[in-house]
């Protein structure tokens, strides 16, 4: 099964202090590096307790693993050791397996190899890489869905998407077939039949890309910016969403000078919270520090996926910010109550309805159909909201068979191409398919 003759070997876990540690070798010689290594030879589906050693020379010991090809995650011989953890152990068997004939591995080759042998598909070595650098276990979930999928699952996205592409033959079909019948059998009533095929279509993509951008948002992570002036409690308010003292905080205005990151579970969703130093618009002494600020604040509010605004502030600093990222607070609601969501650091008193409206604006962010964002790597949605946007376009009440049908054309080629189908051969068969056996 395997086509590549070199051994390849690394250190599968993390280097450091641990446990345990395992040193994972993938080839052909995977087994005769084993049996060298090893006081005990490789068993196939066994575990063995052996010594390792390099001559006369006892390295550890520990445990040997064995799978044969295919049966591996990477679809070739793989041994794999577990050693003491620590630097040292790891380091010596992974320094003799190179001296027996094993190279060291690329990053992600393991992968790579399994993906070659056919062991797992490009979306699931996609998949596998989210799961392994999820940061909340919503976003593992979501991960590991696409992972343990099927290659015939119905939600698999390529199935999903192959689905929709049918649909716009299935439409383009009946505006070919259309053409040769006479104009007038056709009436509104034809159109109007069509035009709800579409929309129905267009309901599908908007759901099914809600997911693929939740995805996204659980893979990358969102950016929450807390927003506010000097002394406002913002600091305090990262420390209390973040259960931390991450931030220092002080009754001394201008506390924070540069920004502070965090991550932060907030209901699931993998979020880098900013506190940002506080800014004022002007008054007394107001420096060009104070200036370049407020000009890093905005910038960081302007691209963050929700904005915790402290009262009117940012309006009173003429920062301008879509509405549907916003969310208002009144801060020190201990001290003083407001009409925006009361929130306060020190009784943690509403902290946890703030966390629950940043999931919820979240999560209507995914939902938006319009997206202005980098969609670098998102081959799947990035062919799903093009296909959508000509779908949207097509106006079935002009009732012409041929502008539409280009339009339909348009739409199927670009989902088409997402998952490799050819539209002139499927429209080909869609129309012949509709005449009678015989013809
Ligand atoms: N009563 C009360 N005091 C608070 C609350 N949150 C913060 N404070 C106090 O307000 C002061 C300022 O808090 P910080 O969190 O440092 O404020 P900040 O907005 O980060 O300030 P800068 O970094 O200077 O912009 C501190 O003395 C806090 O103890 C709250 O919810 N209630
Ligand atoms: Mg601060």
């Amino acid at each position: 099964m395997s086509f590549r003759e070199d051994t390849i070997a690394a250190v599968a876990t993390p280097l450091g202090r641990g446990g345990v540690a395992v040193v994972r070798v993938s080839g052909p010689k995977a087994f005769e590096i084993a049996s060298n290594l090893s006081t005990k030879a490789p068993k196939v589906g066994r575990i063995v307790f052996a010594r390792f050693i390099e001559g006369d020379k006892i390295l550890d010991e520990g445990l040997l693993l064995s799978f044969k090809a295919p049966a591996s995650f990477t679809g070739e011989d793989v041994v794999e050791f577990q050693c003491h953890g620590g630097t040292v152990a790891p380091q010596r068997i992974l320094d003799a397996t190179i001296h027996l004939g094993a190279r060291l591995a690329r990053r992600g080759e393991f992968t790579e190899r399994a993906f070659l042998n056919g062991k797992m598909s490009f979306d699931q070595a996609e998949a596998l890489l989210d799961f392994i650098d999820a940061k909340t276990e919503r976003a593992a979930d979501a991960a590991l869905g696409e992972l343990v999928l099927e290659e015939s699952s119905q939600s698999n996205i390529k199935n999903v998407i192959r689905k929709f592409y049918d649909e716009t033959i299935a439409i383009s079909t009946e505006l070919e077939y259309s053409l040769d019948v006479d104009e007038s059998d056709l009436g509104d009533e034809f159109f109007n039949r069509l035009e709800e095929k579409s929309s129905n279509l267009i309901k599908a993509i908007d759901l099914e890309a809600s997911r693929l951008k939740e995805r996204r948002i659980l893979r990358e992570g969102a950016l929450v910016v807390l927003l506010g002036p000097p002394n406002a409690g913002k600091s305090s308010l990262l420390n209390a969403i973040l259960s931390e003292a991450r931030a220092i905080v002080s009754d001394i205005a201008g506390t924070t000078r540069d920004s502070i990151e965090a991550w932060a579970d907030i209901a699931g969703w993998p979020v880098k919270l900013v506190d940002t130093a506080g800014i004022r618009k002007s008054g007394e002494n107001f420096s060009e520090i104070e200036a370049e600020g407020v000009r890093r604040s905005e910038e960081l509010a302007k691209k963050a996926d929700v904005v915790i605004a402290f009262g009117d502030f940012a309006d009173e600093c003429g920062i301008n910010l879509e509405a549907s990222k916003v969310i208002k607070i009144t801060p020190k609601c201990d001290l003083k109550r407001g009409d925006a969501l009361n929130v306060s650091a020190l009784t943690h008193e509403g902290v946890e309805e703030l966390k629950l409206e940043v999931a919820a604006r979240l999560k209507l962010l995914a939902s938006k159909s319009d997206d202005n964002q980098s969609l670098e790597g998102e081959r799947y949605l990035t062919s799903l909201l093009r296909a959508r946007g000509v779908l949207a376009a097509v106006d079935f009440k002009m009732c012409d068979a041929v502008l539409i049908g280009n339009e339909m054309r348009r739409a199927s080629q670009i989902l088409g191409e997402a998952v490799g189908a050819n539209y002139s051969d499927d429209i080909l068969s869609g129309l012949f398919s509709r005449f009678c056996v015989g013809k």
